[in-house]
């Protein structure tokens, strides 16, 4: 344990490390080793860049080089947001050689997540990209660097001068601690802002490589990248790592879009690739006009968010390849319905763990007792690829976690007498917008910023296409009278991510109050909410 981490008992690191889970393999060391054994293979492909193995590892090398001849110094911290483009690989492996922590935001984060992650890291750099999707990242990055002290340098993949950097004459570097932490994701948060997640190299290489084995992942696969590349299902599970790890290609799909996606599925031959359930949803639609010839397509991982039923069944027969259910967490646990279930558990549970070593409870959220087998109850874990605790966070760790290291998921869950999980709701204060997480908490702060707002309560909404949706309730402060689209318009301006913004915004009299008269916020919610399903 450090001051920012706290990381597994020595006892149990040395057993996961005879299991051999622990291989004390570094990232960098892996892409050496893929770069001799695959050197000519294709390893990513996006717009006009096809680059192989080798090529990856040299341009790997090169920024791992750049990075530390610009100022930046092993164990750094640098908050990092691209987009799906081929250069994410060379640049994170570049960091990961350096010993340079990339903190990973998504391209939909704005100015005050982005601060948040800078300062709560330290960061001593911000790399983006300068403008995508019409959006200015290169003056969000440099708003940053203004509002944070620590951060010295603004890097821009794509400019002259990052295209500098990654012609730095490449050099041996002491590789980093595979038992110390690669980078720092981040969570869906519920009490407030995001928080960091550290991962090290032998924990989540670990969970890649058990992913490429459970997914089916061969050199001859390839896996299509729709969603956003940062974000751990589409990095690890199995994602461009397992990709990688297994000598596979990736395809960077700059939106996730059915046209898009197909395109590339049609055009590389793609095998396999991950997404949240709108986007199945929307993806089995377009499968019914489409043109394209997906006949490659093998596995669609489907996960984020809770794949229902109809839907699941309907992925087979309209994309004509296997579903695998993934229920995962930046935190860790991934459990994964298996190729050769019977379908009842591939279109009904959301899988199984990953390792024999994953440690579940189904436990009552009141008592903490284990529930019977086969009752709901809130989901607890533990194992070789769990966080112990988030960076830099020791007040928040103390409830987040049991004091025997359990990771308290927020899930609500179901477990069949097979072993397998079905998630069938959640206690912690997020709404899941289709995979995407909103911290109720965190909107409600914005709102509350705004001059006109007394108090406000975010809920989920059910919402046929995303599964929930959020919903601002807001009190005004007497005399005001802030309508939804000035609210919604504030929470924008504050510098947030587009899915953070209420959906919808009611302004009400006063909150319902419970039956003594007490205020709890929590019940609150819950009667909102209630009301909320009751009205269209
Ligand atoms: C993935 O990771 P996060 O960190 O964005 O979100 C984790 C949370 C889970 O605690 C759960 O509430 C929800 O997302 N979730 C699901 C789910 N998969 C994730 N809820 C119901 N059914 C599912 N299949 O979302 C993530 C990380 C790795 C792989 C896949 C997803």
């Amino acid at each position: 344990m450090t001051a920012d981490h706290v990381l597994w008992p020595p006892r149990t690191a040395a057993r996961y490390r005879a299991a051999g889970h622990w291989r004390g393999q570094t990232f960098g060391a892996l892409l050496t080793s893929l770069a001799a054994a695959y050197a000519d293979r294709t390893a990513v492909v996006g717009g006009d860049t096809r680059w192989t193995f080798a090529e990856l590892d040299e341009r790997a090398h090169r920024i791992a080089a750049g990075l530390l001849s610009s100022g930046l110094a092993p164990g750094d911290r640098a908050v990092l947001q691209l987009p799906n483009i081929p250069e994410f690989l060379p640049v994170v492996f570049g960091m990961w050689r350096a010993g340079v922590l990339p903190v990973f935001a998504l391209p939909a984060h704005r100015r005050s997540e982005l601060r948040h992650f800078a300062a709560q890291s330290e960061a001593a750099a911000v790399i983006t990209v300068g403008e995508h999707e019409r959006h200015d990242h290169a003056a969000t990055a440099r708003a940053v660097a203004s509002d944070v002290e620590s951060v010295r340098r603004v890097l821009l993949v794509g400019s002259d001068e990052f295209a500098g950097l990654a012609a730095t004459a490449p050099r041996e570097l002491p590789d980093p601690d595979p038992a110390g932490v690669a980078f720092l994701q981040l969570s869906g948060g519920s009490t407030g802002l995001s928080k960091l997640i550290p991962r090290t190299h032998d924990d989540y290489l670990y969970s890649v490589r058990e992913s490429v084995r459970i997914c089916g992942l061969r050199p001859d696969s390839v896996y299509l990248a729709a969603l956003p590349v940062a974000h751990n299902f589409p990095l690890s599970s199995p994602g461009v790592l397992g990709a990688l790890h297994a000598g596979a290609a990736t395809v960077m799909a700059p939106r996730p879009d059915a046209d898009t996606a197909f395109r590339l599925i049609e055009a590389e031959r793609v095998t396999i690739t991950g997404v949240v359930p709108p986007l199945a949803a929307a993806w089995v639609q377009a499968a019914a006009r489409t043109g394209r010839d997906l006949s490659s397509l093998e596995v669609l991982l489907v996960g984020g968010a809770k794949c229902g039923r109809e839907l699941a069944e309907r992925i087979g027969p309209a994309l004509g390849c296997r579903l695998q259910q993934v229920f995962g967490m930046a935190e860790g646990l991934v459990c994964y319905t298996r190729l050769d279930d019977p379908d009842e558990v591939v279109l009904g549970t959301q899988g199984r763990p990953i390792s024999p070593d994953d440690e579940v409870r189904v436990v009552d959220p009141d008592t903490g007792a284990d529930v019977a087998p086969g009752e709901t109850g809130a989901l607890l874990t533990r194992g070789p690829y769990t966080i112990r605790g988030y960076y830099r966070a020791a007040e928040h760790n103390a409830t987040a976690f049991t004091a025997d290291g359990f990771y308290r998921t927020g899930d609500l869950v179901r477990r069949t007498p097979a072993g397998h999980l079905e998630v069938v709701g959640r206690a912690k204060e997020q709404i899941n917008r289709g995979g995407e997480k909103v911290a109720a908490e965190e909107v409600e702060n914005h709102l509350m910023a705004h001059p006109g707002v007394l108090d406000a309560a975010v809920v989920a909404v059910p919402d046929a296409h995303l599964g929930e949706r959020t919903c601002a309730y807001v009190v005004p402060v007497a005399g005001a009278a802030p309508t939804g689209p000035q609210l919604r318009a504030f929470v924008r301006e504050r510098g947030v991510a587009a899915f953070k913004v209420p959906d919808l915004v009611q302004v009400v009299g006063e909150f319902p109050v419970t039956g003594v008269g007490k205020t709890s916020k929590r019940e609150l919610r819950a009667a909102l909410a209630a009301l909320a399903r009751k009205e269209p």
